[in-house]
């Protein structure tokens, strides 16, 4: 795809909905009683991943755009599936599924695409193994392709080595249906989607610090979920829309879980002008309008528990720095190398490719602003993160850029360059 250099963005857009809680609106009505209805799902690729695998086990979906309806099966409805449940790029859709996997009678083979392939499973494979799951696959159940046969499983206190929702969610899923009481307690505070949906479908979880626990044997009562917009998604954005000159942009009902805004933390921090209106806290998700102008930013360090609040923002913040004054230092954020791709190794080099001065270190990288970008051929490596901040940088390089595997945006935000380009064509405020 050709890119070239804009002049402004400007105007008000609605991003698509959030992904963690996309999947898991559909994951947690396929294992309710009664049917659950979801607006504004995100039909990016991965939750489409999600539909098709719980399709597979049995569960009724249908889809019309935004609006999903499952037909809950219960937690002991699921059959045994005749085909292999293929998770596409998915890391959501396989760690969360085999924590609901982890107690069924029947045999499951689980596959993704080739990135899927080289991220590490173990991390959940271990603990729902220490609960009673047979797990096996390649690399001792390291690597998919993963085999799981589940059944006759007990509640585990896990501490999890790493901050990870997925990993904590895994687990609680699995507790959900085991003897007992299960607790998970991480190293950091990761999203807690997973909790916080528990509860709206009527379980009790409890969580004290670091530390989640569920009592086994509950049943989920199926529910409405309204899906808010992707922070993860505004982030591309938020960064577009300061690092431009003469831009303002809003985006409009946008999740704002205290869990997920750290990219909101860090901007302001940088310098950046967001304001945040019309914020709702009713729902059980909270989410308001946020909106963003032309800034000077200025470099910053970023690390500790702020890492886990805003991970898989770390690409486009990247970016940010570039157009900083000053040093960005990224650090705490070893977990970037299990992502997509290795999104340490990946943002620095295509960023250097463009110009930008910026180096990687074990746990992060080290960005030096202020860089004036050049529009050469990059790639997104089949990262839709990757993806999405090279086309945020190739409004502000000079000439062209020519980006190789732009296809990978539809992974989380499948409308990103339409809205984009809407964005470019609004008349000047
Ligand atoms: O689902 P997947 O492929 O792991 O997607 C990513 C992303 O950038 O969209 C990570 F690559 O988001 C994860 C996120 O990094 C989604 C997620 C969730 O919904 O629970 C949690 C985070 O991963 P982790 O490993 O920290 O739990």
């Amino acid at each position: 795809m050709i890119l070239t250099k804009a002049r402004e963005l400007n105007g008000v857009i609605r991003v698509p909905g959030d992904k963690s809680i996309s999947h898991r609106a559909v994951m947690f009505g396929a294992i309710a009683e009664g049917i659950t209805t979801i607006s504004g799902f995100l039909p990016g690729e991965d939750c489409l991943s999600t539909i098709s695998c719980f399709q597979k086990l049995g569960v009724a979906i249908e889809r019309d755009g935004e609006h999903v309806k499952v037909h809950g099966k219960g937690l002991s409805g699921l059959q045994e599936p005749k085909e292999v449940l293929d998770v596409g790029n998915s890391g959501t859709t396989i760690r969360l599924m085999l924590g609901i996997l982890a107690n069924t009678s029947f045999h499951c083979t689980v596959i993704g695409d080739d990135s899927i392939g080289k991220r590490p499973m173990k991390r959940v494979t271990e603990p729902l193994r220490s609960m009673g799951a047979r797990i096996d696959g390649r690399a001792n159940g390291q690597y998919t392709p993963l085999s799981i046969r589940g059944g006759g499983i007990q509640g585990v206190a896990y501490t999890s080595p790493v901050a990870s929702a997925q990993v904590k969610s895994a687990v609680l899923l699995a507790g959900l249906q085991a003897g007992g009481a299960t607790s998970v307690t991480e190293p950091e505070k990761s999203r807690d989607h997973t909790e916080r949906m528990l509860r709206a479908f009527g379980c009790d979880v409890k969580t004290d610090g670091l530390t989640v626990t569920i009592e086994g044997g509950q049943e989920l009562q199926a529910a409405h979920v309204e899906v808010p917009g992707d922070i993860s998604s505004a982030a591309f954005f938020l960064v577009a829309g300061a690092i431009m000159p003469n831009s303002k942009i809003t985006l409009r009902k946008v999740g704002l879980n205290p869990t997920r805004t750290g990219i909101l933390d860090v901007l302001k921090q940088m310098g950046a002008s967001i304001a945040i209106e019309n914020v709702q806290n009713e729902a059980f998700e909270p989410y308001g309008d946020i909106t963003v102008e032309t800034s000077s930013l200025k470099g910053v360090e970023i690390g500790g528990a702020l890492i886990p609040r805003l991970i898989d923002e770390i690409p486009i913040l990247a970016l940010a720095a570039t157009q900083a004054e000053g040093v960005t230092v990224i650090k705490d954020a070893a977990e970037l190398k299990v992502k997509e791709t290795n999104r340490i190794d990946t943002v620095v080099h295509e960023l250097q490719k463009l110009g930008a001065r910026a180096e990687a270190t074990d746990d992060g990288m080290i960005i030096y602003g202020k860089a004036r970008l050049q529009g050469v051929q990059v790639s997104s490596h089949g990262d839709h993160r990757i993806g999405m901040m090279l086309a945020v940088a190739s409004c502000i390089a000079e000439g062209e850029t020519n980006l190789q595997q732009a296809e990978a945006v539809a992974v989380s935000y499948p409308n990103f360059f339409e809205q984009l380009k809407e964005l470019q064509q609004e008349s000047p405020r």
